[in-house]
């Protein structure tokens, strides 16, 4: 007789217990549920400025900036489009558009025209809110189309004024429009395990349960309290900050101090001036105050807390840092846009701290179930193997905008989300990422689609094939390289090529080297190899 092997599921699971999670309201209930208590407390403080906003004056200025949207026009299911480095207005527009029922889609100011316009249109964005350094990128595109901008920090030739959003006579939105708790809040982008970047549709009800599952509880998994004071430096139109800072701040009662852009000394400023407790970075910053003899021990002697994530930080780097700043606790928490975003979150955070080691990215977040799957087979795996992480719960997004074949083949028909991330568990509960199945390129954390590249490269009339693949880097962790088939007779060089894509595209994407070669290697349905090209740059004979 022939033995049938019954497929047996290991699920992984917090070992925090589950908590109740009420996200059938809208998330800015659920973010400002504490106000009776933290009304008179301070909430947001733009740190250029000094400029402070109480959680009463945050809720107030959310509900001026809900009823200037609908009078130009917004409604519910409509998108605005926030283009913004970090600044107070961030969180009224979005906290705003949340009220009248619609969805904020996020976008980075210093993106190129060509990357704005296709996100807007793809979006649907009805408004655009965003400043002086992206104001020129999206005046004629708007004009074009008809879509209202509306500038936070000056007035500019056929924009409007955020100030004459929020309105002189201060009119606050009555009531905040019913929603559905499966309705879009948040649009962020994202390529996820493959192709051009995609609206990823996170509802009030996913997100509040991300943030639930984070900093809810009577042992919170990262525990914020309303004397904590959040460093908000990470950029919010990345899903990392929008959640892991803004909304769980909100949703604590702390104190979040904004910040536009890093700076080594302006930082420790901040941390000084503000007392700041808790710093949510990415690895490249942790390298950069591990490295400083600039900065001190006792310049950060505030903070209990750091939070790295959205890039693998080693263990050698997490100790290096950790002798720096003995008072302080460093873990990793684990995202992925698609994920909502949070899949796993250091233990050490607890409000009860757990022990744990360092370079693990976290373990699996409460009311959530983790897995790990042989990429090959499909089948489960146990601790200590290493496959793809995928998770299930009521975090995850609810799927790609307009895109149903590419939600199908990341959320599986029993609602596992594959993340594309090959990683284990170890007998402690404990995640350890150690390669990626996905295509994506993370450049200090942000995202570089090698197929946005590809596809850019080959309208070239030179470049006959192109493939973009991940190379590793000191800095920035991983850069964009490409190998390239030139069209017959062309002698189009090195730096033409990265001159042809820097022009459209964020500094980020552009390409670090190329390499031209004969022919790019694909399978029989076309699908480049970029294991193989992979594995010619790691033998270092890249052609
Ligand atoms: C190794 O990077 C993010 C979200 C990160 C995040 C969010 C909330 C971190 C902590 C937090 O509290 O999203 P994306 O969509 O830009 O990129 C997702 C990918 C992952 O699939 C993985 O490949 O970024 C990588 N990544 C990490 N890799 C994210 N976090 C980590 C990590 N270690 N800690």
């Amino acid at each position: 007789a022939t033995t049938v092997a019954v497929a047996e599921e290991v699920v992984f699971r917090s070992k925090l217990p589950d908590i109740e999670i009420n996200n059938a309201q809208t998330l800015q209930d659920y973010c400002f549920a504490k106000m009776a208590e933290v009304g008179s407390r301070p909430c947001l403080i733009d740190g250029q400025t000094g400029e402070s906003f109480t959680y009463a004056e945050t809720a107030a200025m959310s509900r001026r900036a809900a009823a200037g949207l609908r009078r130009m026009g917004v409604g519910k299911g409509d998108v605005v489009m926030n283009l913004l480095r970090n600044c107070p207005e961030f969180a009224f527009s979005f906290l705003g558009a949340a009220r009248i029922g619609a969805a904020t889609t996020t976008a980075n100011p210093f993106y190129t025209p060509h990357e704005i316009h296709r996100q807007a249109e793809a979006a649907g964005a009805k408004v655009i809110v965003t400043e002086a350094c992206a104001v020129e990128k999206v005046r004629e595109f708007a004009a074009e189309k008809g879509i209202p901008v509306v500038t936070v920090d000056g007035k500019f030739d056929g924009c409007v004024e955020f100030r004459d959003v929020i309105g002189d006579l201060g009119e606050e939105l009555a009531a905040d429009e019913e929603v559905h708790p499966d309705d879009v809040v948040a649009l962020p982008y994202s390529s996820g395990t493959t192709g051009l970047p995609k609206g990823v549709m996170l509802t009030h009800r996913s997100l509040i349960t991300s943030v639930a599952q984070q900093v809810d509880g009577e042992n919170p998994n990262l525990y914020f309290s309303k004397d904590d004071v959040l460093l908000c430096l990470l950029p919010l139109f990345h899903i990392y900050s929008l959640n892991s800072v803004l909304l769980a701040g909100l949703r604590a009662g702390s104190t979040i101090v904004i910040m536009r852009k890093f700076d080594l000394g302006a930082l420790v400023d901040l941390v000084r001036k503000h007392n700041i407790t808790i710093a949510p970075f990415v690895p490249p910053i942790v390298v950069e105050i591990a490295k400083s003899p600039r900065v001190t021990a006792e310049d950060l002697a505030s903070i209990r807390m750091v939070m790295s994530g959205a890039a693998p930080m080693g263990k050698e780097l997490q100790d290096a840092f950790m002798a720096k700043i003995p008072n302080a606790v460093l873990g990793q928490g684990y995202g992925m846009t698609e994920a909502g975003p949070v899949l796993a979150m250091c233990l050490a955070f607890a409000k009860e701290p757990f022990k744990v080691k360092s370079g693990s990215c976290g373990t699996v977040v409460r009311n959530a179930e983790l897995k790990i799957v042989d990429p090959d087979t499909g089948a489960s795996l146990g601790r200590n193997q290493s496959g793809e992480i995928c998770i299930r719960g009521e975090q995850i997004m609810k799927g790609y905008l307009n895109d149903p074949e590419a939600t199908k083949n990341t959320i599986d028909e029993q609602g596992w989300l594959h993340t594309g991330d090959i990683g284990f568990v170890d007998d402690d509960d404990e995640i350890f990422i150690v390669d990626r199945l996905k295509e994506i390129i993370k450049y200090k954390g942000f995202q570089v689609p090698p197929a946005e590249l590809e596809a850019l490269l080959i309208t070239h009339p030179e470049i006959k094939d192109a493939a973009v693949v991940s190379m590793k880097d000191d800095l920035a962790g991983e850069v964009p390289v490409a190998f390239i088939v030139r069209t017959e007779g062309s002698e189009i060089t090195e730096d033409e090529i990265k001159k042809f894509v820097a022009k459209e595209v964020v500094f980020y994407k552009r390409i670090n080297k190329v390499f031209f070669t004969d022919s790019i290697p694909k399978n029989p349905s076309g699908k480049i190899l970029r294991k193989d090209l992979r594995a010619r740059l790691a033998a270092g004979i890249p052609d």
